[in-house]
């Protein structure tokens, strides 16, 4: 009997836990209320050729150098968003390089602009913010670079690590070196009374930075990396986007196995086909 008693008891504390546990995981489901997918994903993943930068790069958070009139454009896709039936907030991105910068633009419709974070490892990711995932080993991809980047300029950086089907988030501690980092805001942020237009953030990021995974540093012509842009949606009415779509049933992000091909180049942008 005592034994009887003894096993109901553990079997309530059981279900107790069980239910607890349920709790739990809705409460975490709901709270990361993140967008699910309405398009299908495509069969390849995107590739993109970047060439050298020819007359110079100032950065600055405008895009009105020739090197960038003459760069190819990546369009950002929405596979978590309907931009059939809702108005589509645009990205389009674009690389350059030179033998100590990787260079990149991005040029993003916002009507809700959203950006307070101004110390530097902040929850970036929670405004409107632009990313770059990376890694010049395209053997390994179980780790990778993260730079996550809010309209005020405000950098996140990171390397992270993938173990057992888990993301380690313990590279935060680890700071880039000599990244020059610029925005415009075409708008007036945080105050969603009037509609915005946009914003420009540019970056200029030394390519030793990136000497940690494996891979050439600094790239050649032909080398190849992984690699992701990335848009986060910000508070009100946002859309995440991205260059090469994850797959993810919901809106993310790391997911390194569809990351886009970069291609370095040594032939001048503007020479030639884009
Ligand atoms: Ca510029
Ligand atoms: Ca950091």
């Amino acid at each position: 009997m005592a034994k009887l008693k003894e096993m109901g008891r553990i079997l309530l504390r059981t279900g107790h836990i069980f239910v607890w546990y349920c709790l739990v995981c809705a409460t975490w489901a709901a709270a990361l209320d993140l967008p699910q997918r309405v398009q299908a994903p495509p069969a390849e993943v995107p590739q993109y050729t970047v060439k050298r930068v020819v007359h110079g790069i100032a950065v600055d958070g405008r895009a009105d150098e020739t090197d960038w009139r003459n760069a190819a454009p990546i369009h950002f896709t929405f596979p978590w968003n309907d931009v059939e039936r809702e108005a589509v907030q645009h990205t389009v991105a674009k690389m350059l390089w030179d033998e100590k910068n990787l260079f990149i633009i991005y040029i993003c419709d916002d009507p809700y602009i959203n950006a307070e974070i101004v110390d530097h490892d902040g929850a970036t990711f929670n405004e409107d913010t632009v990313e770059v995932f990376a890694t010049p080993n395209p053997d390994d991809l179980s780790k990778y670079y993260g730079y996550e980047m809010n309209a005020l300029g405000t950098l996140l950086d990171y390397i992270t690590f993938w173990r057992g089907g888990a993301r380690m988030s313990g590279g935060r501690g680890w700071q880039s070196e000599g990244v020059q980092l610029a925005t415009t805001i075409d708008g007036t942020p945080n105050d969603d009374s009037d509609l915005d237009k946009g914003w420009i953030l540019e970056i200029a990021i030394p390519h030793d930075n990136f000497r940690h995974l494996g891979g050439r540093i600094p790239p050649r012509d032909g080398d190849m990396w992984r690699l992701n842009l990335n848009r986060c949606a910000g508070k009100t009415k946002g859309q995440y986007s991205v260059w090469s779509d994850t797959h993810a049933p919901r809106a993310s992000f790391h997911h390194a196995l569809y990351f886009g091909k970069v291609f370095f180049s040594d032939r001048p942008v503007g020479n030639g086909a884009k």
